[in-house]
C-alpha cells in the first residue's frame, strides 16, 4: 500500500485532517478514471517546488532563491473528473555531506517504490554534465521519467530545443517538453501528458482534498521559509522549526514554535541587536501563517540549542526526518 493512513508521524496522526471518505469514492470508480503518483526530482533551486505549487493551484510547498528549500517529501493531490494525481514534491538531488542530507536523500529514493512516474526538473539555464548526481538517481530509481526545461521565461526562444537536446542526449526520457513554472507557460499540457501516462484505476483520497499532512507541518514550513528570506549564509541551513504546540480555537491559532540551532554562536546571530532579528522572524511568520489559515495567530518563538543536530539520528527523528 503506497499511503499508511493512519500512521504516526513527528507531526501528528497522518493523515489527521483529511480521513478518505471510502462511500464517496465508490460513486467515482469508473473504468475510464485515472489516478497515480508523480514524483517531482531535480537538482536543488530548479523549480521543482514552484512547479508543485502551480499544478495544485495553491501554496503547499515554501519557495525561496535559495538552493535546498526543501527538505521533507510533500504530497499535493491534483484532481479532476476523471483524474486524481498525487504530486510528489522532492529536496533536491545533491550529494550529501551529513546525516540530514542523506535523511533528505531518502525522500528522493523512496520514490522508487512510491511513484509510477517522475518528472525531472531542469532549470533552463543550465546545461547536463554526464557525471550529475541526477542521471545516476534516475537510473536508480528505474521508473519512466519526463525531461522538463523550466523557467523557459528567462531564455531565448531558439534556446529551448539547444538546451532539450543536450538533456535529451544524456538520458532516454519518455518525453520532454518546456515549461515556466513561473508564469504557467507549458503546464497545462504537462498536465496533460502526465494524465495520459497514469494507469486505470479509483481515486486514493477525497476529491475536495489538497494533502494528507496536518497543518503543523505547513505552519513550521512556513517559519522556516521565513528563515531562509531573512538571515544569510548557512544559518537557515542550521536550523529545524520544531512546533512544540498548536491549538485551534474558533478565531485564533496558537502556536509554540522553537527554532533548533546547530552551534550556541548560532543563537545570537538568530536573535539579533536586541532582539531585532526575532521580533522581524516573529511578524514574517505570523503574516504567512494567517495568510496560509485564514485565521488569527498567536505565535511564540524561542531559540533552542541543540549541537549538531544535523548529525544526530534522534534529533533527526524528532524534528520529522525520518
Ligand atoms: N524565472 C523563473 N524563475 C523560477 C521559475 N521556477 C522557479 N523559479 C525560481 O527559482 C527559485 C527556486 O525555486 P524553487 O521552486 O524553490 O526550486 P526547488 O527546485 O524547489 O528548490 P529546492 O527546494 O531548493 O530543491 C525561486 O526563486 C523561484 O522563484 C521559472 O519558471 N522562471
Ligand atoms: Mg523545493
Amino acid at each position: 500500500m503506497r499511503c499508511s493512513a493512519g500512521s504516526k508521524t513527528p507531526f501528528g496522526t497522518w493523515p489527521i485532517s483529511f480521513p478518505v471518505n471510502y462511500s464517496n469514492m465508490d460513486s467515482q470508480q469508473t473504468t475510464s478514471h485515472r489516478s497515480g503518483y508523480v514524483g517531482i526530482i531535480g537538482r536543488p533551486n530548479a523549480g521543482k517546488s514552484t512547479l508543485f505549487n502551480r499544478l495544485l493551484g495553491q501554496k503547499l510547498s515554501i519557495i525561496t532563491p535559495k538552493a535546498q528549500t526543501t527538505r521533507h517529501r510533500i504530497q499535493g493531490f491534483y484532481s479532476d473528473d476523471d483524474s486524481q494525481i498525487v504530486f510528489l514534491d522532492t529536496p533536491g538531488i545533491i550529494q550529501p555531506s551529513y546525516l540530514l542530507q542523506e535523511r533528505m536523500m531518502d525522500q528522493v529514493h523512496r520514490l522508487r517504490a512510491d511513484a509510477d512516474l517522475l518528472l525531472h526538473i531542469v532549470d533552463g539555464g543550465h546545461m547536463p554534465v554526464s557525471d550529475d548526481v541526477v542521471f545516476e538517481t534516475l537510473r536508480e530509481l528505474a521508473l519512466p521519467v519526463m525531461l522538463v526545461v523550466n523557467k523557459i521565461d528567462m531564455l531565448a526562444s531558439d534556446r529551448i530545443p539547444v538546451v532539450s537536446k543536450s538533456w535529451d542526449d544524456h538520458y532516454d526520457y519518455i518525453d520532454r517538453l518546456a515549461i515556466s513554472a513561473l508564469d504557467g507557460t507549458g503546464v497545462d499540457h504537462l498536465v496533460d501528458l502526465v494524465k495520459a501516462r497514469m494507469p486505470e484505476g479509483p481515486p486514493f483520497y477525497p476529491k475536495d482534498d489538497a494533502s494528507d499532512l496536518p497543518m503543523r507541518f505547513f505552519v513550521s514550513e512556513l517559519i522556516r521559509e521565513q528563515l531562509f528570506m531573512l538571515y544569510q549564509q548557512e544559518i537557515p541551513y542550521s536550523c529545524a522549526v520544531n512546533i512544540v504546540n498548536y491549538s485551534e480555537e474558533p478565531d485564533i491559532n496558537h502556536i509554540h514554535a522553537e527554532i533548533v540551532v546547530n552551534r550556541t554562536s548560532q543563537k545570537g546571530i538568530l536573535i539579533g541587536k536586541k532582539g531585532s532579528q526575532m521580533k522581524e522572524l516573529g511578524i514574517r511568520s505570523r503574516k504567512s501563517i494567517e495568510e496560509f489559515t485564514g485565521k488569527k495567530a498567536y505565535l511564540e518563538l524561542f531559540v533552542k540549542v541543540r549541537e549538531k543536530w544535523r548529525e544526530n539520528e534522534n534529533f533527526l527523528k524528532s524534528y520529522g526526518y525520518r
